[in-house]
């Protein structure tokens, strides 16, 4: 009796038990929830000199320590703040010793791009421990990979050698919004022909968004700029500059172009985030693009969450999570430089956290299947096929005439050779006779 009576007691004390373990397991899953499985960043590099000057501009390359388009002691700080940042963002996602197998860092090839991932790597991976080689350094190398500017086809935009794209651009040159904004602007672009001693035949937009990009970097630097550059100037220039890259990847047939330029960076963010889910690729689950302002643009217009130019060091994250029930989401944020708050990017017709599958979806129609395909001139394609088709042509033409002359040739060569046997048999015949 006592021991029966005892073992129920026991039996349910050890439900009780087991049930208490599943539900302190449940709380526990519910408490990891979601895990973030990889990591990939697009930046654009920090404070850098005028990439150019203008010709009536008082400054020279002389005038910068390094010369034009190079990063400058401010972008180097700026990105040593955004690896520490991201070194905060990250704690417990990426070890904080450096592991070569976590993270993969590409650049495009140029100075200022590549010194703005090392300076953002010494921001995140200051060494620890045994991964310090001189104590009197709080930095150690990690590999920032690159391949040379003519080869780039995936972080330099506008991606070149698109001549569908060159067409695009003719084309949104020629579009109502565009002329109408340049007519609205005719006599401001004028004044700015004087000023900068750009003749105003040859001053396009995109002059202008240079000449304002020179005035910016000018001004940031405390050098003192001509008079007729007032604020009000300035930002006329900076909107002008705005439209700017407004009509390059969009404003005219966005979709297509964003096939042909933001959408090639897409897809292989996608692609790297397939590897990720499929195991197929390495074990990298941070990869870091160390680019430009225009890199950013074209994938925010590609995914259509564009506002404004990036500044310096701006940040674009895109996170992969997996959720409680398994399945897979993105997340996109954004960081538009040193001096702001980090934000959410909310890809339109999506959540939050975009389940994997949507994102996909949502963003099929800007994903080139074949950039090179997709590229060829439309108005050209037209010539390039007569062309091939003439030059098939001929080259039957050419041929069939090859092959007739061969054969009266042959025809001729067989006569002759019997003429010759002839001829022969005859002198044969005359010896023999003697
Ligand atoms: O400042 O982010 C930027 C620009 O993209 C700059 O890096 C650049 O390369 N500009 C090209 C101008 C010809």
């Amino acid at each position: 009796m006592v021991a029966g009576s005892g073992a129920p007691v026991r039996a349910s004390r050890a439900l009780l038990g087991i049930s208490a373990m599943g539900i302190l397991i449940g709380i526990l899953r519910a408490a990891e929830g979601r895990k973030l499985k990889f990591v990939n960043l697009v930046y654009r590099h920090g404070d850098r000199s005028p990439i150019t000057g203008y010709p009536t501009d008082p400054y020279t390359e002389k005038d910068w320590p390094q010369g034009y388009g190079q990063l400058t002691q401010v972008g180097m700080k700026q990105h040593y703040e955004l690896g520490q940042y991201l070194r905060r963002r990250y704690k417990g996602f990426l070890n904080s010793l450096y592991e070569r197998e976590e993270i993969y860092v590409r650049s495009t090839d140029i100075d200022r791009t590549l010194m703005s991932a090392e300076s953002d790597l010494a921001g995140l991976y200051p060494p620890h421990g045994g991964q310090i080689f001189n104590p009197e350094l709080k930095w150690q190398p990690i590999p920032v990979h690159t391949v040379p500017v003519k080869d780039e086809k995936l972080l330099l935009y506008p991606l070149r050698n698109c001549p569908r794209y060159d067409e695009l651009t003719v084309e949104t040159e020629n579009c109502s919004e565009y002329k109408e904004i340049l007519k609205a602007n005719e006599d401001f672009l004028k004044r700015l022909s004087t000023n900068t001693g750009i003749p105003f035949k040859y001053l396009l937009l995109r002059n202008v968004w240079s000449i304002y990009d020179t005035l910016y970097c000018e001004q940031v630097h405390n050098f003192s700029l001509p008079l007729w550059v007032t604020p009000d100037e300035m930002e006329h220039m900076r909107q002008l500059k705005e439209f700017a890259i407004k009509s390059d990847y969009g404003l005219y047939k966005p979709k297509e172009k964003s096939r042909l330029q933001g959408g090639v960076l897409l897809k292989q963010i996608l692609e790297n985030i397939a590897q990720v889910i499929n195991g197929t690729n390495s074990t990298h689950k941070f990869i870091m693009y160390s680019a430009h302002d225009t890199t950013i643009v074209a994938l925010q217009m590609a995914l259509d969450v564009y506002s404004i130019a990036p500044t310096y060091a701006a940040c674009y994250m895109f996170e992969l999570y997996q959720e409680k029930n398994g399945s897979f989401t993105v997340e996109m944020y954004y960081r538009n430089g040193t001096n702001f708050e980090v934000h959410l990017l909310t890809l339109p017709s999506c959540t939050k956290s975009c389940p994997l599958q949507k994102f996909i979806q949502i963003t099929a129609d800007v994903i080139p299947e074949n950039w090179r395909e997709e590229c060829r001139a439309h108005h050209g394609s037209i010539q390039i096929e007569l062309i091939l088709g003439l030059a098939t042509g001929s080259c039957f033409l050419l041929m069939f005439i090859i092959l007739c002359v061969k054969l009266q040739c042959q025809d001729r060569d067989k006569s002759l050779g019997y003429q010759k046997l002839a001829s022969h048999n005859e002198e044969r015949e005359k010896m023999l006779s003697f």
